[in-house]
């Protein structure tokens, strides 16, 4: 079985980074180490919210993990509270990485043209300098911006989008995939350029009107757990991208659904089914 470590934080209540990344990567048959960069009462779109930040614990965790001569075969960050767990990650790739690692980078700062309360400029530009490590980034838009210095949009164009992608490219990472690309009216879905095979990718699937707090994090944990069960890249963006749509779709039809997440647990089953029959044809 494969092994990843998730390095985000626990947000006891709100459905997002460490509590959709274990339950869904493990369902995927990966075994699913966390490094919880602090623990939260509630993700940061409630008011009044705790935090009790665990930076100082990131590195005698590893140490101990190291000493024991635990591997990787990835790792992926998601949310990352403040710019020294930025460093620490850094630090934590050099620790594990290998040519058989696959880094994988979601740059959680940003959405709809802003920043996340928690952040700002200088943030974003050491996200940037993360995402250097990578082999894959998976930025939304904003996050694009942010890290390319290009001016966010809310109307673009193929252009735009292959502009970001450049940009992004010259980060650092082996492929960038931006997601949350609409390309035509009714439609949304990644884009993303290979720099080892040279080549651009796009998936779009039916747009749902309805935006939620962790699709994100569902998006990549499936993306990272898809790739390590053996699927292309290609597949992997494909599922996670057609079953965040599903996901947000049989939410809206819960009728006692929290406005704080989406009811991934529901749709949990036909993941696994679409994985097994994905893995049987591939
Ligand atoms: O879903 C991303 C995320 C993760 N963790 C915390 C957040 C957010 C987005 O706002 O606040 C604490």
């Amino acid at each position: 079985m494969k092994r990843i470590l998730t390095i985000q934080d626990i947000s006891c209540l709100g459905k997002c980074s460490i509590t959709i990344a274990l339950p869904v990567i493990s369902a995927m048959g990966v075994e699913t180490v966390i490094l919880p960069t602090a623990v939260l009462s509630t993700h940061t779109m409630f008011k009044n919210f705790t935090v009790k930040d665990l930076t100082d614990q990131l590195i005698p965790i590893t140490d101990h993990w190291k000493n024991e001569n635990v591997k990787f075969d990835a790792i992926y960050t998601g949310y990352l509270g403040s710019a020294e767990e930025i460093e620490i990650a850094k630090q934590i790739f050099d620790k594990f990485g290998s040519d058989d690692t696959l880094i994988f980078i979601d740059p959680v700062m940003a959405d709809n043209g802003k920043l996340y309360p928690a952040f700002d400029l200088e943030y974003a530009k050491l996200n940037a300098s993360l995402c250097s490590k990578a082999d894959i980034i998976v930025p939304n838009i904003t996050e694009a911006c942010f890290m390319t210095g290009i001016e966010y949009k809310e109307s673009y164009d193929e252009e735009y989008i292959k502009k970001l992608l450049s940009g992004l490219i010259k980060l650092g990472p082996k492929m960038a995939v931006i997601t949350g690309v609409s390309l035509s009216e009714g439609k949304t879905g990644v884009y993303g350029y290979d720099t080892v095979k040279k080549e651009y990718f796009i998936y779009q699937n039916d747009r749902v009107d309805a935006s939620y707090h962790g699709t994100g994090d569902l998006f990549s944990s499936i993306a990272v757990g898809a790739l390590l069960r053996g699927l292309s890249v290609k597949d992997s963006f494909k599922i996670a991208a057609d079953h965040t749509a599903d996901t947000i779709r049989e939410t809206l039809k819960n009728p006692g659904k929290p406005w704080y997440g989406v009811d991934f647990e529901t749709t949990m089953p036909d993941l696994i089914y679409t994985l097994n029959e994905s893995l049987k044809s591939s």
